[in-house]
């Protein structure tokens, strides 16, 4: 939250909490601590909004953007600098998270920026990140969408990327490969890309910041092609590929017209009203791009609100600017809300309801691409305040949790409550689970196209989102023999790893997924002395930190023997308090161990301190650190073992 922030929501603060004299404890005290900072920490609206941190790319893709756009200014360009360089570590490299190792596409999309913003090549951070690029192969070896932008700025040549013609648009729904094949985020990036794939507009960067410095051999020395996946469908989509280079010699005029203008209204119907698209920022950027190679001009509608909205997303002081990848506001105020709820303030607390009433006024009520697969009457949430899009089961079932609780008009919250529901439940995948932004995107041979060297394209049912979406029905009083909660449980016994664990996809990791789905078990009124729920409760507490504390790597997700381990942090220790309690080992010496963890931990203002990014955007390529996570979840721990205690 930003200073100026803080000290308007500090005026119209809801007063501290006192705490009458006895008994107190010293987990009182932790709770009306935390429970005081987040009511100097909510905005005058009602809502709660921290900042998504992610990495430096974000940042850097905004210097080539303004380039591109012919809006960067000096001034704007020093500031990002100066940011990018305070983000730089000791080796010279830019990484995906907190002691995270150097990435090299990230490296050499801050160097590039770095270097058109006219800082001097020879300066030590500089010489260092470029030998460390030279070292492991330079820009070729760069991830697509690296070179996409390069192409974009004229360093790398357009043919060199994959070929993603526009008449994928065109492919019905019913097709093996279309656009509603692909996750929400990928399909949003991928249509603005045809158009430039096909155009393949250059905007030049000034001689000096030109990459030369990053080709080991010499540009002209380097041919430079596509990396080939291996294995049948990697094959496939090679072949695919080479064909499709063929086509794009001689591309048949009406269909090359008419996939342009389809993909063309495709972006401008999906623009939001703060002028993003998708919420994210790649989809954004490269469909203000596009819109601009089409001939759309800066100043008209979708082009000017589409830049007037990066304001929105963007974290400037007088010396730095960075860009926000994404905004997360609906998601920190439900989680906010349920920790409020734990921490035994009344359910009509002005602070409650103001947030709740704030809620009800992001419902979203329009249809989205969710209707591709599904028939359900809108009636869910998205991340964002603008998304209507894009709205995703997530955050429908924490809102809706943290609705649930809250003394609010009862027609107005029996309304949005009845409507989401019956959003999620048309929402629910064939194999029972709950994918974030549709249903039944389980497409996986799509991951073998060429496209495809970052993050995740697709959207399948996860245990994290599921369990969400179990433990509201749960709260609701859906119990099993309720056919939709039969299916979802199922699918999450089914998802129960070797090691009694459930997997994160949107939290960094197994202790995120097991902290979903044992408070969703209980929630449901599951036995809780089933064997397998017993079998998590062995996995964390077998991997509890000797501070008592719990920690994940982010390297979990590619390195099978950091699953549950890591160095102790705020966020992840509660997540697995929250699934211990759940569990009923609230007078366990592992919850008391984290108990005391948190209670220790925990800072004079109320907060904690969590430098590791614990939520995910694609596990490993894009990690996200939510600056509120280390707050809302300890307190929602600390609040549920005190009522556990009760
Ligand atoms: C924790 C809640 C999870 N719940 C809501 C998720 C919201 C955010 O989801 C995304 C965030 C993203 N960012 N960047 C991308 C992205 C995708 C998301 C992204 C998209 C395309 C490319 C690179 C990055 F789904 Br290419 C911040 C489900």
């Amino acid at each position: 939250m930003r200073d100026r922030d803080v000290v308007q929501a500090a005026s119209c603060a809801t007063p501290p909490v006192t705490r009458h004299p006895s008994p107190f404890t010293d987990l009182d005290r932790a709770i009306d601590r935390a429970v005081n900072w987040l009511f100097r920490h909510q905005y005058p609206d009602g809502y709660w909004w921290g900042e998504l941190e992610s990495n430096a790319t974000i940042t850097a893709e905004h210097v080539f953007l303004t380039h591109i756009l012919g809006i960067g200014s000096q001034e704007l360009w020093e500031k990002v600098a100066r940011y990018l360089l305070s983000q730089q570590r000791e080796d010279g490299t830019w990484g995906n998270g907190y002691g995270a190792p150097g990435d090299l596409s990230t490296t050499i999309e801050a160097y590039l920026a770095l270097k058109m913003a006219g800082v001097d090549l020879d300066s030590q951070p500089m010489a260092q990140a470029r030998e460390w690029i030279l070292a492991r192969g330079g820009v070729e070896k760069g991830r697509v969408f690296t070179k996409i932008w390069l192409a974009l700025l004229g360093e790398w040549p357009w043919k060199a990327t994959p070929v993603l013609p526009p008449e994928l648009v065109l492919l019905p729904k019913w097709f093996p490969v279309n656009l509603y094949a692909f996750g929400s985020w990928a399909r949003g990036t991928i249509v603005p890309l045809t158009i430039l794939r096909a155009l393949k507009p250059i905007h030049p960067i000034s001689e000096r910041a030109r990459n030369d410095d990053l080709f080991p051999r010499g540009r002209e020395n380097t041919a430079p092609r596509l990396p080939r996946k291996t294995g049948f469908w990697g094959g496939v989509f090679f072949t695919v590929d080479q064909a499709l280079r063929i086509y794009e010699r001689r591309p048949l005029r009406f269909l090359r017209r008419r996939g342009l203008k389809v993909a063309e209204e495709w972006i401008l119907e999906r623009q939001e009203a703060d002028g993003c698209w998708g919420g994210i920022q790649p989809p954004w950027v490269y469909s203000l791009i596009a819109l601009r190679a089409l001939g759309h001009a800066l100043a008209s509608p979708p082009v000017a609100r589409g830049i007037a909205g990066f304001s929105r997303y963007a974290i400037e002081d007088e010396g730095t600017f960075r860009l926000q990848s994404c905004i997360s506001p609906v998601w920190d105020t439900g989680l906010a809300m349920m920790a409020l709820q734990d921490a035994g303030l009344p359910a009509d607390h002005p602070a409650r309801v103001r947030a709740g009433s704030w809620l009800l006024g992001e419902q979203i009520f329009v249809g989205g691409d969710w209707q591709a697969r599904c028939r359900a009457r809108p009636g869910g949430w998205a991340f964002e305040f603008d998304n209507d899009v894009y709205p995703d089961t997530d955050d429908t079932s924490v809102v809706l949790m943290a609705l649930h609780g809250t003394a609010l008009p009862e027609g107005d919250k029996e309304f949005a409550l009845r409507r989401g529901v019956e959003w999620l439940l048309g929402m629910q995948s064939r194999n029972g689970g709950w994918g974030a932004f549709d249903r039944n995107n389980t497409k996986t041979f799509l991951r073998q196209i060429p496209f495809a060297d970052f993050g995740e394209l697709l959207d399948p049912p996860s245990a994290d989102v599921t369990a969400h979406i179990v433990e509201f029905l749960g709260r609701l009083g859906y119990r099993t023999g309720f056919r939709p909660l039969d299916r979802a449980l199922r699918y999450l016994w089914q998802e129960q790893e070797g090691d009694g664990s459930w997997y994160g996809r949107w939290g960094v990791n197994h202790v995120y997924g097991t902290g979903a789905v044992l408070p969703a078990l209980a929630a449901c009124g599951w036995d809780m002395a089933d064997p397998r729920v017993r079998k998590a409760v062995q996995f964390l507490v077998t991997r509890q930190n000797e501070d008592g504390g719990w920690g994940e790597h982010t390297a979990s997700y590619h390195r099978g023997e950091l699953r549950g381990r890591g160095p102790s942090t705020p966020s992840q220790t509660a997540w697995a308090l929250l699934a211990l309690l759940a569990a009923g080992e609230g007078e366990g010496e592992a919850v008391q161990r984290g108990i005391a963890f948190l209670v220790r931990m925990q800072r004079e203002d109320g907060t904690w301190d969590e430098p590791h990014f614990t939520g995910t955007g694609f596990p490993t390529d894009f990690m996200i650190r939510y600056h509120l996570y280390r707050h809302v979840f300890p307190l929602m721990a600390l609040g549920r073992a005190r009522e556990a205690a009760r």
